[in-house]
């Protein structure tokens, strides 16, 4: 019987002795070593009562057994369901009540608090930087190997909430199929193999850091180098001993403001890849003049695994996102149509493949909204496409800010501010920010007989919010700009911003 994650990803390294995860303090743990840690909590899991295709919360710092995790998931059968360590208590309620989940894995110091929101369904165990949570006491007594349990291509891996343009998150259910597909396309194209050695600086709760990164790494057998977080001096004193680095653009903005980055440091470095937002072009630039390299440049969804990709061997072209990945098709729509473009004509971005999801947990008719039957997912965003395939993005059709690499649903949190006391209505938007690409403005119109008092708006944003979706910024209007179907208009808003 096979399990068609496990088998590629963490089975074949079962006797392998080699270097796997590096850490900060300098631990190395052999593969070996790691897959023996996926069976132990494997059977934590069991024990916890976890069955095939129940749903495994992880909300936890960024440590191996984090990630062993992960792969104990996939070897019970169950579905890895990570979720951003900044959420808040507000946020998780709807995740834990919306995937229903057996177990609902978090930090030592937050125990107490998700136990209060869980249904009693559902257990709690802890992880923790100290190695003391009990999920990993547990392991530490299982034996290290498992009998894997079988599971099929379309049976379900991870569910990955994303924001939605409606304010409600919506969990995207991702298959076997679906994530080792994109980890075949993604290691065969940039040529990742066992000589490689990956600086992993990203968070392993999204696509990004979790299936780009790592699951390229274990299905090629690379070493990794774990970051807890990202660190710009940690990133400069490893990149002599790497060869590769994955980031958003924040990672390559920031390595570039420090004058130790240079052509000499990189001497062993093979690639630098960026996504999940714009790399602007004078980035790309001024990376090549001052290292050589040429970023590469992918762009991708969580719904999807990655979409596109500029070539390993061929041109890295700045300001577009590459070539549809073999396998992958990707068709350029009229937004109102639905009708295929010609090339050099804006229009979404649609996408057909082994990549693309089986639909969004519980929501029937959103799945029906966003992909089609035949099977092409509607990505939101638009692009050009030239007459050789490659994808230009030239903006979003969806309402959507990204922030260092984190998407931002105004709607989510116009919906928190339109609730509280003296404010009428709201507009969130994005605007220009050179650290993180985009920085999110909200502009309130006060009640009539009330004016909003922005302490208290900014205090009660700060408990139903995750950090990084907070407003930098709060101004009052007399009244938001509307265009004649009365849609606010935030072109406009952005302009008087900026001006
Ligand atoms: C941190 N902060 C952010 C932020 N990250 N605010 C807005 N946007 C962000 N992305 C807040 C902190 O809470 C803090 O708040 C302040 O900003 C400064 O924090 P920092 O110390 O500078 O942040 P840092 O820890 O260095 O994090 C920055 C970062 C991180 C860029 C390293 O945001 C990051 O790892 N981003 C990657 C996200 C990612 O993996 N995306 C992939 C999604 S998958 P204060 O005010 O309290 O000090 C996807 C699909 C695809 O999109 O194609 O890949
Ligand atoms: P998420 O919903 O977090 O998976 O984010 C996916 C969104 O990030 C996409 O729909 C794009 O809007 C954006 N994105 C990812 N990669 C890129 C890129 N290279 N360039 C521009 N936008 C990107």
């Amino acid at each position: 019987m096979t399990n068609t994650l496990y088998d590629a990803l963490f089975a074949p390294h079962a006797a392998a002795s080699g270097v796997f995860l590096t850490l900060d303090d300098g631990t190395e743990l052999s593969y070996s070593g790691f897959v023996g840690r996926v069976a132990q909590l494997a059977h934590v899991l069991v024990n916890a009562g976890v069955k095939p295709g129940d749903r495994v919360v992880v909300q936890a710092p960024k440590l191996v057994d984090t990630i062993a995790l992960y792969g104990a998931a996939v070897q019970c059968g169950a579905v890895y369901l990570p979720l951003n360590t900044a959420y808040t208590q507000s946020e998780l309620s709807y995740f834990i009540e919306d995937a229903a989940p057996a177990l609902v894995v978090c930090d030592v110091s937050s125990a107490d608090k998700i136990a209060s929101i869980c249904p009693t369904s559902a257990k709690v165990m802890t992880l923790s930087t100290q190695n003391n949570g009990s999920l990993s006491q547990a392991a530490d007594t299982e034996p290290t190997t498992f009998e894997t349990v079988p599971r099929a291509p379309d049976d379900l891996a991870a569910l990955l909430y994303t924001s939605g343009t409606t304010g409600r998150s919506k969990g995207a259910m991702l298959s076997h199929k679906n994530l080792l597909s994109n980890a075949m396309s993604l290691s065969d194209l940039w040529q990742i193999t066992g000589q490689d050695r990956l600086i992993h600086a990203l968070p392993i709760f999204h696509t990004h850091g979790l299936f780009v990164a790592m699951n390229t790494a274990l299905l090629s057998g690379a070493q990794v180098r774990f970051m807890a977080a990202f660190s710009v001096d940690a990133i400069l004193s490893e990149i002599p001993a790497s060869t590769l680095l994955m980031g958003v653009p924040t990672f390559y903005t920031r390595l570039l403001g420090d004058p130790r980055m240079t052509r000499e440091l990189v001497a062993t470095m093979r690639l630098f890849i960026s996504g999940s937002a714009p790399l602007l072009t004078e980035t790309h630039t001024e990376f090549e003049e001052r290292t050589g390299h040429r970023i590469l440049e992918r762009y991708g969804m969580t719904e999807t695994n990655m979409i596109t990709s500029n070539p390993y061997e061929g041109e890295r072209l700045a300001g577009t996102v590459g070539y549809a990945l073999p396998g992958t098709e990707v068709v350029i729509t009229n937004p109102e149509t639905g009708d295929a473009l010609a090339y050099g004509e804006i229009g979404m971005i649609e996408v057909r493949g082994d990549n693309v999801f089986q639909g969004y947990w519980n929501m029937p008719e959103k799945t029906a909204e966003e992909l089609r039957e035949n099977g092409f997912f509607l990505t939101g965003d638009l692009a050009i496409q030239s007459e050789d395939g490659r994808i230009s993005i030239v903006g979003r059709a969806k309402d959507l800010i990204i922030s260092g690499g984190y998407n931002i649903y105004p709607k989510e949190i116009e919906d928190v501010l339109n609730d509280l006391p003296g404010v009428e209505e709201s507009a969130v938007f994005g605007v220009p920010h050179a650290d993180f690409g985009e920085s999110v403005i909200a502009t309130l119109v006060a009640s009539h007989d009330t004016a909003p008092d922005i302490d208290a708006v900014r205090a009660a944003v700060e408990t139903t919010l995750a950090r990084f979706k907070h407003p930098r910024v709060y101004q009052i209007a007399a009244a938001l700009p509307r265009n004649t179907m009365g849609k606010v208009q935030k072109n406009v808003l952005r302009a008087e911003y900026e001006a």
